[in-house]
């Protein structure tokens, strides 16, 4: 018996040297120390020996087990430690390797020249109304004086969702809504997209944007137009630029002028930009035609206003060279990465 419990410490001390996982080291648990186990099946045997004998193989049985206990903690810690470092090692950083660089971003060109606008507008104390681009066909067209037979209406122009709704074919509508909601003195400015049902080309899109401001108050006449828009002008393209103001129609002023700007790159002399006039058109304006005050309960008979409306891509394209309005578009990084 004394050789068979010998026996089972060296076959331990064997199998718990070539453990290397906590797991087969369980298994050796069991194989040596377990009910079913070498060493229970040894202590059995146990009532067989001369009571001479008994004292001396317990005692023997016992510093074995203890013997193979103290081996399996101890070759557990070994193995728990060394998982421990090995995570840990894993886990290590390399700070010497090169970072990746996250890209850096950037506002989309029509954004950088709306943001413009807007700082200049809100530095004159205007605030910003934003609404729907789905609109119904009274702030679009009937609260604007613009009259059912008026050939903006054709279903050649408007996107119409059905009769009574459109998309916006300008930002006007929320002009209304304004002066519907509020009392004067009203200083809005109303930006946005806009849709009319145009084909595709260098110069036309369905989807456009516009800025329109306006302007309601008692006693406001051209001369604050003029200021107001003059103010704008040059805050945007220099101090130096020149305005020209040419009589127009719009349906919703009147009355109304076409304002055109002496030639940033000539100076007025004529050059391909402004295509040899020395002027470049850039926006439309007038006075608020009294019909459209009244259709917002403002008394015309009170107050007065001016207002105005400009192509944000048109602002663009002299300000970046592009002529070709797809591009705000197409979404093409290649393009948009160069503001
Ligand atoms: C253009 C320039 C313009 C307006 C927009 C406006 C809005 C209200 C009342 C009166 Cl609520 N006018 N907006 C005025 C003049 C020009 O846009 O070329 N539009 C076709």
């Amino acid at each position: 018996m004394k050789e068979k419990l010998n026996k089972i410490k060296s076959m331990a001390d064997e199998a718990f040297a070539s453990s290397h996982t906590l797991e087969s080291l369980e298994e050796l648990r069991v194989k040596f120390l377990g009910k079913k186990g070498e060493l229970t099946a040894v202590m059995k045997g146990m009532g067989a020996l001369s009571p001479d004998e008994r004292p001396v193989m317990g005692q023997l049985a016992n510093e074995v087990r203890d013997y193979i206990g103290e081996k399996l903690e101890e070759t557990k810690k070994a193995l728990q430690a060394a998982a421990e470092e090995k995570k840990i090692r894993e886990e290590t950083i390399d700070v010497t390797i090169p970072g990746k660089c996250p890209k850096k971003g950037a506002k989309h060109p029509l954004t950088q020249v709306l943001d413009d606008l807007k700082d200049i507008f809100i530095g004159m104390g205007f605030s910003i109304a934003e609404g729907p681009e789905v609109e119904l066909d009274y702030y679009n067209f009937e609260a604007l004086n613009i009259p059912k037979d008026h050939p903006a209406r054709d279903t050649q122009d408007t996107f119409y969702i059905d009769e009574n709704v459109v998309l916006r074919t300008q930002t006007s509508p929320m002009q209304i809504r304004t002066m519907e909601k509020q009392k004067p003195p009203i200083r809005v400015l109303a930006p946005g997209r806009v849709y009319r049902s145009d084909a595709v080309d260098a110069t036309h899109s369905p989807v456009f944007h516009q800025v329109e401001g306006l302007v309601v108050d008692k006693g406001i006449t051209m001369a604050d137009l003029k200021g107001t828009l003059e103010t704008f002008v040059h805050k945007l393209y220099g101090e130096e630029t020149r305005l020209r103001f040419r009589p127009h129609h719009f349906p919703f002023t009147e009355p109304s002028a076409e304002v055109d700007i002496s030639c940033f790159n000539c100076g007025g002399k004529g050059c391909n930009i402004c295509k040899g006039e020395g002027w470049i058109e850039i926006l439309g304006c007038g006075m608020v035609h009294p019909k459209v005050l009244k259709n917002c309960n403002i008394d015309p008979d009170i107050y007065s206003g001016f207002a105005f409306g400009i192509g944000l891509e048109r602002v663009a394209q002299f300000r970046y060279d592009v002529k070709d309005m797809r591009m705000y578009y197409e979404n093409d990084m290649r393009f948009l990465s160069q503001f």
